[in-house]
């Protein structure tokens, strides 16, 4: 069997080889700029339509890439001179070279052949500069196209989009095609301005893979927009590599928009979090007025030799402006220095929304909003049901406000279009930066609800969740699948014979799904999330009683014998059996989370905002909640029952009780912070401050000590997120009342110190 062109079995892996042990001795040089090189030539109408394109009904010149056809010469120079300068890789012409940009021209139909001559141009010139101690590579550009899957281009339809992930994903694999049939070495999906458009890069990439029985190494540059150190779509670097870093790129890095100054602090927060070699190519410099690029090839080499002598280059090479010359002096800069040593994978599970999130390794326990769920809240369901997605994105918004770091979006119910509802939704909240900025949790039971959500989010979310309900085959392609759109993923503890119950069944189920996915999916421990089954107790069947206990402990041996994976579980599940006694549910949720965060539950969905300081329970009430929950004694049920309603009516008395008010100032503002009452902190601040007679005091003072309090709390389990999130707006508070007379007494000490 002949395969096309250099891309034969034979042919890539030695090359591709050479170009990983290239990296492991030095820093590699990458091409400079194709667009103002092309603009250099100063090239008109039918200079790009050549003979070919001469009764084109459009415009074309200015479709750069049309010069792969149409002037193949050109193009091949410019790769040639390139090279001369001392790259080692050369980029293909392709950057617009999918049916999506092409559209603009109407030349959609002849993506493939651009690509294929794309890649056959720099190709031959990469051969022609190569010798066989110092091959040169082609990397196959697949560029972001001139959409974006996260932004709506109307502004009074944030929920619209002009391109979706499956469009991109079939214009991806026919870019791609070509490109491989062409002979590139790495295809490099660069300028990413938007992670789901790369997403759907990567998930072709995979696919086609798959199809070929071939591996392609995949290199990653995104692009900062601006100094606000985010990408268009407002991510910060480590979340856009938490983002792709499914895909285990060779590269990753930044190019374009920024000059070399202005990409240092991003390239240092990828270097330190990204486990693949690190790029560079910027700008030469910010364009000026008239939209030209004035770095010099010397200054702009002396600022990139500095990032080499840092340690954070493995790849470096130039964007926009970039001519032979800056590359020549480029490569001259970094020539003898060490490349960046490729840093271990860092520990937890990493996600992201527009920023990134750790869970496990160390960091402290995660909440998860439950109220964006059809089944889980009657508002929110009534408010999707009406169509009212406004309103209903509120509710994310109060989840995200009040503490919670990540957001489960369910939309299982019979009456909808569940699949659209998710899509709408997600794509809604993807335009609000104060909900975006943390990663969803897409729940659902149906395969193709979760899919549709997984096409939206550009974040590193979470699927949640699949099981082995159906047995292994779809387990495992789900999986697979999961893998691919770069999630993690919830398991719930089900299998064929069902929702396992015994310590022992739930312990196994995860045990034999952690094999599955470990070694037949290749999924990393850390973005493995058991749910161990969190059931209704004292519901008056014995057969539950042992429920509570039994996710405890199953928590605590899947810790023990699966290193690295997650536990969530779905909290207010536990306490159905008390609806419409939100007091003790509450009660119960949270000395429920005391003793599971103790045995390693990780995460859980809770209805953020709504949990009581663990200290705050009534000590008989608690005797009586524990007893349920570790199944202390066979009446445990009934025993909680006794005084479910005077919890009602004791909560009710304790948020109107008032005795706190009794104390003196400095227990009132205690009293306050823990409790995350603001009603009457200005008032108790300004009595501390006039008995105090300095501001200052009363924030080193009362303050500090309310803050220590709700610290320790929080350290042994006993507050959660969400609460300390209402402390630190009280906290907030008071020191907004207090700054104003602090400042007048530091100008006053001042004054008085100079007079001295
Ligand atoms: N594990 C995993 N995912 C899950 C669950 C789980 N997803 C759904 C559910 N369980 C977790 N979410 C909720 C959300 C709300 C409630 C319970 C669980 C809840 N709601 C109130 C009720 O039904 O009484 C509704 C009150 C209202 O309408 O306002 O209790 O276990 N992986």
């Amino acid at each position: 069997m002949t395969s096309p062109a250099a891309f034969g079995a034979c042919a890539r892996p030695p090359r591709v080889a050479a170009l990983s042990r290239a990296l492991a001795e030095r820093i590699v040089v990458l091409d400079g700029a194709m667009g103002t090189m092309i603009q250099a030539l100063g090239l008109g109408e039918e200079d790009f339509r050549g003979a070919r394109f001469i009764d084109h009904p459009t415009e074309l010149r200015g479709n750069n890439d049309l010069l792969c056809l149409t002037r193949p010469e050109a193009i091949r120079r410019i790769h040639a001179q390139f090279l001369a300068a001392g790259a080692d890789i050369v980029e293909t012409n392709t950057f617009n070279s999918t049916s999506i940009s092409q559209a603009d021209y109407g030349l959609e139909a002849i993506v493939y052949e651009l690509n294929l001559a794309g890649a056959r141009l720099a190709r031959e010139a990469a051969d022609a500069a190569g010798t066989p101690d110092r091959p040169r590579w082609v990397a196959g550009v697949l560029g972001p196209t001139s959409r974006t899957a996260s932004i709506s281009p109307e502004v009074n339809d944030p929920g619209y989009r002009n391109v979706d992930f499956d469009m991109l994903r079939e214009a991806y694999t026919e870019a791609l095609r070509g490109l491989v049939d062409g002979g590139a070495d790495v295809i490099l999906v660069e300028t990413v301005f938007d992670t789901l458009n790369a997403k759907a890069a990567l998930f072709a990439i995979a696919a086609f893979e798959d199809d070929r029985g071939l591996e392609l190494p995949i290199m990653l540059s995104g692009t900062i927009t601006d100094l606000s150190g985010r990408t268009l779509s407002g991510q910060t670097a480590e979340a856009f590599w938490y983002s792709l870093r499914h895909c285990k790129p060779l590269a990753v890095g930044l190019n374009c928009a920024l000059g070399a100054k202005e990409l240092r602090a991003y390239v240092d927060e990828l270097a330190r979090v990204a486990d693949a070699h690190v790029s560079c190519h910027p700008n030469a410099g910010l364009p000026n007025e008239l939209g030209g690029y004035d770095d010099t090839p010397e200054n702009m080499a002396q600022t990139l030799g500095e990032f080499a002598r840092s340690g954070l280059l493995n790849l470096v090479g130039g964007c926009c402006g970039t001519t032979p010359a800056h590359v020549r002096a480029i490569a001259d800069a970094v020539a003898g220095e060490p490349p960046r040593r490729v840093r271990e994978r860092p520990p937890g599970c990493r996600l992201s929304g527009l920023e990134p999130v750790t869970i496990g390794a160390q960091s402290l326990f995660v909440n998860i909003g439950e109220r964006t769920n059809v089944t889980g809240s009657a508002r929110f369901a009534r408010l999707i049901e009406a169509g009212d997605y406004d309103t209903a994105v509120g509710i994310a918004r109060e989840q995200v406000e009040n503490g919670a770091q990540l957001i489960d979006v369910n939309m299982d119910e019979g009456m909808l279009d569940s699949e659209a509802a998710m899509q709408r939704f997600l794509r809604l909240i993807a335009a609000e930066p104060d909900i975006s900025r943390v990663p969803v949790v897409v729940d659902s039971s149906k395969w193709s609800v979760i899919e549709a959500g997984l096409k939206c989010l550009q974040g590193k979310g979470i699927v949640n969740s699949i099981s082995l309900k159906e047995g292994e085959a779809p387990f495992i392609e789900q999986a697979k699948l999961i893998r691919r759109y770069g999630a993690g993923v919830v398991v719930m503890a089900f299998d064929e014979k069902g929702q396992a119950e015994s310590v022992e069944h739930r312990v196994a189920v995860c045990e034999r799904a952690y094999r599955l996915l470990t070694e037949q999916v290749g999924f990393p421990p850390e973005d493995i999330i058991f749910d161990p089954n969190i059931f209704a107790v004292a519901t008056g069947i014995e057969a539950h009683n042992d429920y509570a206990r039994a996710f405890i402990e199953a928590v605590k041996q899947i810790k023990q014998t699966l290193p690295g994976v997650l536990i969530s579980g779905g909290v207010s599940n536990l306490s159905f059996a008390f609806r419409g006694n939100n007091p003790l549910r509450e009660a119960m949720h949270s000395a429920f989370l005391f003793h599971a965060i103790a045995a390693g539950l990780d995460m859980a969905i809770v209805n953020a905002g709504k949990l009581p300081v663990y200290e705050d329970i009534e000590p008989a009430l608690l005797g009586r909640i524990d007893d349920v929950l570790l199944n202390r004694r066979p009446d445990a049920a009934e025993r909680l029952l006794e005084v479910a309603h005077d919890v009602k009516g004791q909560a009710r008395q304790q948020a109107a009780d008032t005795g706190w008010r009794e104390k003196d100032t400095h227990a009132r503002l205690v009293h306050a912070l823990v409790h995350g009452i603001d009603s009457h902190i200005v008032d108790d601040a300004e009595e501390a401050r006039v008995t105090a007679k300095r501001a200052l005091d009363v924030i080193e003072g009362p303050l500090m000590d309310g803050m220590n309090v709700v610290g320790e709390l929080f350290g042994a389990g006993k507050m959660f997120l969400p609460q300390v999130v209402k402390s630190a707006r009280v906290m907030k508070k008071a020191v907004a009342h207090l700054e104003p007379f602090m400042e007048r007494e530091e100008g006053g000490e001042r004054r008085a110190a100079g007079k001295v």
